[in-house]
Formats: C-alpha cells, sequence, structure tokens
C-alpha cells in the first residue's frame, strides 16, 4: 500500500486556547532538526505541524473571551502559532488546522469507514472528565489536590479537579485491538521509543482496553459525525487524523502512498493517544501503522513541567530576542537529553552560549578566517601533503560524521551534537597547538601554515554542513564566509567530511556575538 519512500515527520498539533511556549517551541525544533537532517541525507523528507481546534477547552475560552470559536481559532493561529515557526526557524512542509475543509472532509471518511465496518456502536458512559487534557481519566489517573482543592480528586497535570459527566455516545471498539497492539510493541522495539515510553505503553495496554468514546452531543464545536449530525466528533479522535489528512489520505492516493507511515514525535503526557489510540484506529481503517512514536521528555521550570496554567511559561521570544534562534536550537538540543526531562535555567543557557557557541564555535570561525585574509589574502590555500596532526583532524571529520548519522538515526539528538562538538574542540586544540601565527613569522614555514589553514578550513567546511541543522542561520553565514558553493542546506550531511574547500574566504561577523544585557 505505502511505498514508504519518504521521511515524514510530524510534530503534535497544539491547542489554540492559548500562546506557545517554550515547550512547545522544544517539540517544533526537535522535529526540524530531524527532517533538516534527513533532507540533507537526501531524503524525501517532510515536516508537518498545526494547530487542534475543536472540543471543550477551546470553546470555553473563545466563549470567555467573547468570540466564535472559529474566530479565536483564527486569532490565535495568525498572531502566535504560525509567528512561532519563524521564532524558532522551523522550516515545515504544511501546516495544517483542523477546521481546514482538507481535514474535516476526509476525517468524516475515516469515520464513515469505521462504522461501516462494524467499528463502532452507540454506547453509555460516566466517568471523571479533564477539559485540560481532553480526555476521561481513570481513578488512578488523578491525585490528592492542594492549596483551594485540598479534600478533591484532581488531574495529575492540570492539578484541577476533573467533571463528572454521563454520555450517551458512539463508542470505538478499541478493546478489541489489545492482542494486536501487543504484537506490534513486541514485533517492533522501535515503534515506541524511548524505551521508558515503550515499557509504559506496554504496561497500560498489558492492563486491557476499554472502548472509546467518540463523540459529543453536548456541544457543538467539532466535526459532525457523519451519520448523525447532532454529534460531534471527540477532539482527540478528530485531532489524530490530522496526521493522515494532511499527507493526502482521502483525496490525494499518490501523495499519501509517498508519504505514510510517519515519525511522530510528541511529548510524553500524550504517549497513550498515539501508541495505543492512534495505532488501533489505523488497524480498525486496515491503515499501516506509524513508523515510530517518539514521547519526549518536558522541560521542567522550578521541578514541574512548565505549563500556561501553572503560571511557568516562557515565550520563545524572551529567550529568541536575546539569544537568538539558532542559539535556542543548539540549547534545547544539546542541553537535554532527547527523550529525558530537563530543566531549563537562564543561567545554563547563558553560560552554554557563551561557553559553547560564541567561544568554541564562532570565535573559531572568525579567527580561521581572520588568519586566511592576513596570511594568504583571502584565498584558500590548495595543498599537497598534510602532516599526521592534520589526518588526525581528517579521521575526526570522518568518524564524527558517521557517529552523528547513527545517533539520528535512533533521534539521540543531543549524542549527534555532542559527537559534533568533538571536532569543535579537536579543532581548538588543533589551531593552539599548530600556532599558525608563530609559522607565519618565518617564510621557511610557508608550506606548513598553508597546511594548517587548509586542514583548519576543511573541517569548518565539515562543521557548517554538519551543523547546518541545527543552528541553519550561523551556519549560512559561515558557509558563504568559507567560499562554499551553494546552499549549506543542500549540502549532503553523510558526506560532510568531504568538502575540501572553496576559493576564496570572505569577511565573516561574528556567529555570536557577546551578549551584554541581564536576562532572566
Ligand atoms: O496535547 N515540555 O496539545 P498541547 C516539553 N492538541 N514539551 C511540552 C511541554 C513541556 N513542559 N508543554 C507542552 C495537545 N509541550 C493536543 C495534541 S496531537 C494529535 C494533539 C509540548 O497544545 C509537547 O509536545 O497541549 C506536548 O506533547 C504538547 O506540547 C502538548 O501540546
Amino acid at each position: 500500500m505505502s511505498d514508504g519512500s519518504s521521511f515524514y515527520i510530524t510534530t503534535p498539533i497544539f491547542y489554540v486556547n492559548d500562546v506557545p511556549h517554550i515547550g512547545h517551541a522544544y517539540t517544533e525544533v526537535a522535529a526540524d532538526v530531524l527532517a533538516r537532517w534527513h533532507r540533507q541525507s537526501g531524503e524525501d523528507a517532510w515536516l508537518l505541524t498545526g494547530t487542534d481546534e475543536h472540543g471543550q477547552k477551546i470553546l470555553r475560552t473563545a466563549t470567555a473571551n467573547g468570540v466564535t470559536p472559529k474566530e479565536w481559532a483564527d486569532r490565535l493561529v495568525e498572531t502566535a502559532w504560525k509567528p512561532l515557526l519563524a521564532t524558532v526557524d522551523i522550516r515545515n512542509d504544511d501546516f495544517i488546522r483542523t477546521t481546514d475543509v482538507r481535514h474535516e472532509v476526509n476525517a468524516q471518511k475515516f469515520l464513515q469507514h469505521l462504522y461501516d465496518a462494524g467499528h463502532i456502536y452507540t454506547g453509555e458512559y460516566e466517568g471523571f472528565y479533564c477539559v485540560g487534557c481532553e480526555e476521561y481519566k481513570q481513578p488512578s489517573d488523578l491525585i490528592e489536590g492542594v492549596g483551594e482543592y485540598v479534600g478533591q480528586q484532581v488531574c495529575a497535570i492540570h492539578s484541577i479537579p476533573c467533571e463528572l459527566l454521563h454520555e450517551k455516545n458512539y463508542f470505538f471498539r478499541m478493546s478489541t485491538f489489545g492482542d494486536q497492539l501487543l504484537a506490534l510493541y513486541e514485533e517492533n522495539p522501535n515503534f515506541v521509543q524511548p524505551e521508558s515510553a515503550r515499557n509504559e505503553v506496554i504496561s497500560f495496554v498489558k492492563q486491557g482496553l476499554s472502548d472509546l468514546s467518540i463523540s459529543r452531543s453536548s456541544f457543538d464545536w467539532g466535526i459532525k459525525v457523519p451519520w448523525d449530525d447532532s454529534h460531534v466528533v471527540y477532539v482527540w479522535f478528530d485531532a489524530l487524523l490530522n496526521y493522515i489528512t494532511a499527507a493526502g489520505y482521502g483525496h490525494d492516493d499518490e501523495k499519501f502512498s509517498r508519504l505514510w507511515p510517519a515519525t511522530h514525535v510528541v511529548g510524553k503526557d500524550i504517549l497513550r493517544f498515539h501508541a495505543v489510540i492512534w495505532p488501533a484506529m489505523l488497524l480498525a481503517a486496515g491503515i499501516e501503522v506509524p513508523r515510530q512514536v517518539f514521547g519526549h521528555g518536558w522541560l521542567l521550570v522550578g521541578g514541574e513541567k512548565m505549563s500556561k496554567s501553572k503560571l511557568t511559561g516562557i515565550a520563545p521570544s524572551q529567550i529568541t530576542d536575546t539569544f537568538g534562534s539558532d542559539a535556542f536550537r543548539y540549547y534545547f538540543m544539546r542541553a537535554i537529553s532527547f527523550g529525558q526531562d530537563g530543566s531549563f535555567s537562564w543561567e545554563d543557557l547563558s553560560a552554554r552560549y557563551q561557553s559553547e557557541l560564541a567561544n568554541g564555535f564562532g570565535n573559531l570561525a572568525s579567527r580561521v578566517i581572520a588568519m586566511v585574509v592576513r596570511y594568504c589574502d583571502g584565498e584558500i590555500p590548495v595543498v599537497g601533503e598534510f602532516s599526521d596532526a592534520d589526518e588526525l583532524i581528517r579521521g575526526t571529520e570522518k568518524r564524527v560524521t558517521d557517529a552523528a548519522t547513527l545517533a539520528i538515526g535512533h533521534l539521540a539528538i543531543h549524542e549527534a551534537i555532542a559527537a559534533i562538538w568533538e571536532l569543535v574542540d579537536d579543532l581548538n586544540g588543533y589551531i593552539t597547538a599548530q600556532e599558525p601565527w608563530a609559522l607565519a613569522k618565518d617564510p621557511a614555514n610557508r608550506a606548513r601554515l598553508e597546511a594548517v589553514l587548509a586542514t583548519a578550513m576543511r573541517g569548518l567546511g565539515t562543521l557548517a554542513v554538519l551543523l547546518s541543522p541545527v543552528v541553519p542561520q550561523a551556519t549560512a553565514k559561515l558557509w558563504t564566509a568559507l567560499g562554499g558553493s551553494g546552499l549549506v542546506s543542500d549540502q549532503r550531511i553523510d558526506r560532510a567530511w568531504e568538502w575540501t574547500g572553496g576559493p576564496r574566504v570572505s569577511p565573516l561577523e561574528a556567529l555570536f556575538p557577546r551578549i551584554e544585557a541581564t536576562v532572566g
């Protein structure tokens, strides 16, 4: 059915009840780095992101603000969610909104298909519903409230009490897919990653799955159930379908077969929806399950999951206005092991900016280029003979290219960057040891000086290509200054070390300028 020729990667589609914070930007950046990496590997990479606009949470927010839910969604999408992509430099291929006609029509097709195949029935349900999560909660999902909610059971994520709902709805026979899901996790251990996420999902499914209520009749902000327009589709059932409606399901078979299946990058808060409900829906429809679901960790502020509702939200622009989008991308990808929780701190961000980006990488580039200008009139030397020290750098280039490629293969973005940074460190050590400024003092050392500068230039070219998915702006400037041909983002990343140098350098402004202002 699918030719699987593409690398199709998605972020969650975010709720438009509020503006984005750095947690959302973190997911966007991770997916974007992976998409850019795969694009630079010569693959047909396709990055999808978008917004989740139906359901009670959005309806209530809009009503409280005196506008219709569609007006509210339009406003937030245009003023906050699309601008986020520019703020952190996301190169997405599509942006889907669940209010797009292409989504609504094809989501209905999917639903009708499941209904016709007998996977949906009418039933009744009573349970505790968290509007923040848009999910019925089991007693084991609730915790003891604090503050104004002492003595009550509250949602563990939102810290507010749930609402007791009793509804007559349509249900999806999810319980019948437990064994198939367990077989899927068993046969394809990479389906849910990292390992901690996989274990959690397996033990959840082993407890037995319930059927899923997939419609609501108490409000009407949603996609109409095709055979009964007194019901709207449950917001999660609607939202998950974005991954296929955007990829052509129901309206562009060629595109769908080229793109599907996808790799889903999500926060671990919504892992079960993606690793349990979503594949069950696809199995029911006879569509291939996703290639992988990767549940990353939480950004913590003051030891707690950062969130707007708990007033710990930080806007991405608070960081990028001072440090720039490259630094944002680098910091979160480097400082946090992808898949684990990580604490954000302004001190750590400033320290890494200064020592790793400005001093480690930026200064290296400026110094080497300045020396080529000064000692070689800007012409990049062509050298016949290299010493052992030069060859060692060559070896590092090849080794880190391979190590980073391997790390990206299992979504270990932090490991890929750490591997690349070995080249930054080795090049700095190499320049210190070779002392080109000392060689330049004696014309008898000319050949050696040229070999050192040519080696350093090649190393910088390799770095520009390897770091382009992470710090696209700095590496584009560096590539131009190095005299590289074409765009750095078009260079093959798996062969980054093959670059041998352009004809001439051009002046390079500081890649990561000194930041004087106090932040935080
Ligand atoms: O759940 N740390 O949307 P949402 C890291 N609409 N990532 C975080 C984070 C944090 N502190 N806070 C949020 C929804 N995120 C649904 C998704 S998909 C079919 C529907 C990120 O706006 C992380 O990716 O609540 C998390 O999974 C997502 O935002 C939740 O976004």
